[in-house]
């Protein structure tokens, strides 16, 4: 899964520059069974499979070094938003742990994770894509990798609202006509027709981001 989203665009040039350093590990080659077993039944019962500790244990304990952050991923998590993005882009190291189907058994959380992350309030097929959503986020914020177009673009929306609304050529189209103030010139009244905007689009779509 990972393969293909990580090998392209920005996170690719930005690997390929040095800029980020990326490495997949897989925990069945931590395993030292036959069938190279990764997940057990819970004590207790109950549907599904966790992830064993022992694995887990040795691929960790191996991976990490000082300065590592080791992150879970799961719905469980603390929501990830931007200001995580920011914090764990000033790390050295991230340890990125995802099951396949699996959740972790607790004696991971307890003397291996720095931090349990989720992605969002719903459940999916298993964590490579949140580590993926985490990957992408965070690689974007590290010095060099955006353009100073895209990076100042960014900055003047860590303001917390969502973006006014733009528009491009043509200045008709079917019968729908870009607001005429755009067209203007007058870059005062633009800059303070976009402050409006998109204060209102924030109140009416997401709210909780004036609080
Ligand atoms: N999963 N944010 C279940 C997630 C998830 C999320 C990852 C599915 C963990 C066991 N992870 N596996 N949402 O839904 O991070």
């Amino acid at each position: 899964m990972f393969a293909g989203p990580l090998d392209e665009s920005i996170i690719k040039r930005a690997r390929e520059a040095g800029l980020l350093d990326l490495k997949i590990h897989q925990l069945r080659d931590y395993t030292h069974d036959r069938h190279k077993t990764v997940d057990d039944r819970p004590f207790g019962g109950g549907p599904g499979m966790l992830l064993k500790p022992e694995p887990l244990f040795e691929a960790i304990e191996d991976l990490r070094r000082k300065s590592t952050r080791v992150i879970l991923l799961s719905p469980a998590g603390r929501k990830f938003d931007q200001a995580i993005a920011r914090e764990l882009a000033g790390q050295k190291h991230l340890l990125l742990v995802t099951g396949h189907y699996e959740g972790f058994d607790e004696r991971v959380r307890e003397k291996l994770a720095d931090d349990e992350l989720s992605i969002g309030d719903y459940v999916l097929t298993n964590g490579a894509l949140p580590a993926m959503v985490v990957i992408d986020a965070v690689t974007r914020l590290l010095p060099g990798v955006l353009g100073d177009d895209e990076s100042s673009r960014d900055e003047s929306f860590s303001a917390g609202l969502l973006e006014y609304p733009q528009y491009t050529r043509p200045a008709e189209f079917r019968g729908m006509k870009v607001p005429g103030m755009l067209l203007s010139g007058n870059h005062a009244e633009i800059k303070k027709w976009r402050a409006e905007q998109a204060k209102l689009r924030t109140k009416w779509q997401r709210p909780d981001l004036l609080k």
